[in-house]
This record gives C-alpha cells, structure tokens and sequence, in this order.
C-alpha cells in the first residue's frame, strides 16, 4: 500500500489513470452510500439486523421468505428516491472523455444504469425480475408493487417466487462472470470503488489485474484485504469526493 498525502497521491493516481487506455471500474455497495444507499457491512450496513445468510441466501429465503421480501421491498423503495452522486458523474465524464468505461458491479441498486454508464456487468443480478424458486419454467415476473401486496409473490405453479439477484451459495450469472473476468485480464488498469472485498468472487477480479503486474487503485475510506497488498495503490476517501478530483484531473492532462 502506498501511504503519500493525499494530495501527492491524488497527482500520483490522475497520472497513472490519465496513461491507461482500458481502464474498468468495479463498484460495492460503498459507491452508493453517498446516494443515500445502506451499505451491507459498515455501521449502517443491512447485515447488522439480519445475518446475510438469513436473508440473501436459498435456505433463508426458505426458511422466511416473508423476512426476505419484505428486506428486498424496504430495499427496492429506497431505491425510488436516490440519485446518483457526483462521483457517477465523474465516471459518465470519464466515460465520455474514453469513449468506453466497463464498471463490473456487486450492486443491485440501477445507480451506474440511472446515471448513464452504459457498460455494466451486474455481478450480482438484479432486482428488475423475480423467477419461480423451483424453476418450474415459468417466465420471469418484473418486481413491481404489486408484486408486494401478498407477501411473499407466488409463482403460477404455486411455489415461492425469488428475486433475480445472486443469493449466497449459487453460482453467479455466467456470461457476466465470463465478460468480468476477460475485463480484468484484458483492461490495463482497474479503479475498486466502495468494495470490502470479502465477497467471492468478485473480490477475485482486481487480484487478476494485480497478478498481471497493471495499476489495481483502491478508492474506500477503510481498509480492506486488497490495502495492504503490494502494489496495490489505496487513497482513503469516499468516492463521491474522490472521483470528481481524479477525472477532473484526468481530462486536464
Ligand atoms: C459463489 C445479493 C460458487 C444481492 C450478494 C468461504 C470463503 C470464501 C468464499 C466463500 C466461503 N464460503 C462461501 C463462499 C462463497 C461466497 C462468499 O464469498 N462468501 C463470503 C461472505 C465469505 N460467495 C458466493 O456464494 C457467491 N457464489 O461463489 O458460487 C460457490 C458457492 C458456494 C461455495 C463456494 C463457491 C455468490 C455471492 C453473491 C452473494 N449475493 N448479494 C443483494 O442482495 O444485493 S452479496 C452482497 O455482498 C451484495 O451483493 C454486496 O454487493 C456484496 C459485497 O459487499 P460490498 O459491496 O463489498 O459491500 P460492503 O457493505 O461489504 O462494503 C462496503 C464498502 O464500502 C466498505 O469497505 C466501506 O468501507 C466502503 N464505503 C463506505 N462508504 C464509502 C465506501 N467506499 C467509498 N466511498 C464511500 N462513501
Ligand atoms: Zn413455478
């Protein structure tokens, strides 16, 4: 880990961005907490009322699928009323200025969508959809209001329905790991916004980019496994400050 002022470690990180040609952008849940967006793990995170595996995981959503809707309704209407802040829009600038910007999420919140960035790999699902938990072949559902007036949605074979996001122990979408995992072995750098990286394995994708000797650089206010990792370059700070100084930097040079 690099320890400079920030200031230096700012020039430092706009020079090195300003050279890459194909840099990505990996997002967690942090990248939306100036939104307005609970994070998972921090002090406010989701998983202090509920462990994760009662709620994001098939037995949890077994076992109370009541609590599990209900968790992802309070969720989906948070998402009404948030916007995107100042460092989405440093990334659509950046975006522009590239003519390309592939940001791989955890998130399930639509925020890099809402914001304009038009290449994202939703590691995690989404919460667009909702699918028969005994995949009856029934088609997808859209999670809409109405869906939420008798909890929990039924699909038409009588079973449960479930949300199209990624629960703890299934495998993750497999075009979308493939198209993350040819990111992090073709970019030539990757920026990890907002992420604990303790879940796998989209915490496996900067470590990719590390191995291949190209810029891995960390933006989060604490630390995390990827910190301390040589070569790794960590500026402590919340995205929404950060981003806007990079990409202005960047489109100065
Ligand atoms: C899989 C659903 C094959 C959608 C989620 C033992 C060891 C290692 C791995 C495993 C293990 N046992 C099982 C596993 C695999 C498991 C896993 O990794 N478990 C972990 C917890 C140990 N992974 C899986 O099961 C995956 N599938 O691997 O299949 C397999 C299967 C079984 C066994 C082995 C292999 C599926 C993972 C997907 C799970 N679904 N969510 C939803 O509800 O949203 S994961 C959930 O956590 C969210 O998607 C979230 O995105 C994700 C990660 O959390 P973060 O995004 O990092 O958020 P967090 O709150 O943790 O951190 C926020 C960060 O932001 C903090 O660092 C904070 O400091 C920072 N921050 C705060 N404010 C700001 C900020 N940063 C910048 N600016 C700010 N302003
Ligand atoms: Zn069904």
């Amino acid at each position: 880990m690099t320890e400079l002022s920030s200031e230096k470690l700012i020039n430092e990180i706009i020079e090195i961005l300003a050279d890459a040609e194909a840099p990505i952008i990996s997002t967690g849940a942090g990248m939306s907490s100036e939104s307005g967006v609970r994070t998972f793990r921090g002090e406010d995170g989701y998983w202090r009322e509920h462990r994760a595996e009662d709620l994001a995981s098939p037995e949890g959503l077994r076992k109370d699928p009541e609590l599990v809707w209900e968790w992802y309704g309070e969720r989906l209407k948070a998402y009404e009323d948030i916007q995107p802040h100042a460092g989405y829009h440093a990334l659509v600038q950046l975006q522009d200025q590239l003519g390309k910007l592939p940001v791989v999420t955890q998130n399930v919140d639509g925020l890099l969508q809402k914001a304009g960035l038009i290449d994202v790999v939703e590691l995690h699902g989404n919460l667009k959809t909702a699918s028969c938990i005994n995949r009856c072949g029934a088609p997808s559902v859209p999670i809409n209001e109405e869906l939420f007036e008798h909890l929990p949605p039924h699909c038409s074979c009588g079973s449960i329905l479930r949300p199209d996001v990624v629960l703890f122990g299934e495998q993750l979408p497999e075009q979308a790991l493939r198209r993350a995992l040819n990111l992090a072995e073709t970019c030539d750098l990757i920026l990890v916004i907002g992420t604990s990286m303790l879940v796998y394995p989209a915490s496996s994708l900067p470590l990719i980019v590390l191995r291949r000797g190209l810029p891995v650089i960390e933006i989060n206010p604490e630390e995390t496994p990827l910190t301390s990792l040589a070569g790794v370059i960590s500026i402590h700070g919340a995205a929404g400050q950060i981003l806007p100084l990079l990409v202005e930097g960047v489109s100065l040079r």
